[in-house]
């Protein structure tokens, strides 16, 4: 089932998420929904405070190329174990921000553990726009938009619009 994804300015994507206690029926229902939200959108990846769930789950697919088959991940209490010194500069999108674009600079790789739907605890190096979109996500868990990246100005600029966004889509 999709579910509808808040859109900034909204205080529930400010908040620090909590931990997941454990895999339920529930959980694995919401990582299946966010996906379907994900693919419909269409994203690469989303976070469980952009559908309005406060928990530490995110799921991304970034393959992008044509004919290659899809590689659904979900993380469940995902974290970053290690970092590159060495930074990559993208230009990111939010799903929570629409039509507005930034280049962020972050760590151009990243050692990452969570534990799977399976319950098992998983390690994995990723690179390109896995890394930056696994740390996109993580964000969104800690309260952390990409335009909170950015100077004063340029994030006040893209807020108002999203301001007068959501007030034109509240008439429409
Ligand atoms: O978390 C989100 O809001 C999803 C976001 C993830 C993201 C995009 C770019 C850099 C880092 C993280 C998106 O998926 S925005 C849409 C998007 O980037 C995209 C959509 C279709 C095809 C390719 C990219
Ligand atoms: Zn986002």
């Amino acid at each position: 089932m999709k579910r509808p994804i808040l859109i900034h300015p909204d205080p529930r994507l400010k908040k620090v998420c909590a931990p997941v206690p454990e895999i339920t029926d529930d959980l694995r229902r919401l990582a299946s929904d966010m996906l379907e939200t994900m693919y419909d959108a269409p994203g690469i990846g989303l976070a469980a405070p952009q559908v309005g769930v406060l928990s530490r789950l995110i799921v991304l697919d970034c393959v992008k190329a044509e004919g290659e088959a899809p590689r659904p991940l979900v993380m469940v209490n995902p974290e970053v174990v290690a970092a590159s010194e060495e930074t990559r500069v993208y230009e990111e999108g939010c799903l929570s921000i629409p039509e507005q674009y930034a280049e962020v600079t972050r760590p151009s790789e990243v050692e990452l553990r969570w534990i799977g739907l399976d319950g098992e605890e998983h390690h994995e190096g990723f690179g390109g726009l896995w890394a930056t979109c696994v740390q996109h996500e993580i964000d969104h868990l800690d309260g952390k938009l990409f335009i909170d990246h950015l100077g004063a100005m340029r994030r006040q600029l893209i807020t108002r619009k999203m301001i007068k966004f959501k007030r034109e889509q509240a008439r429409a």
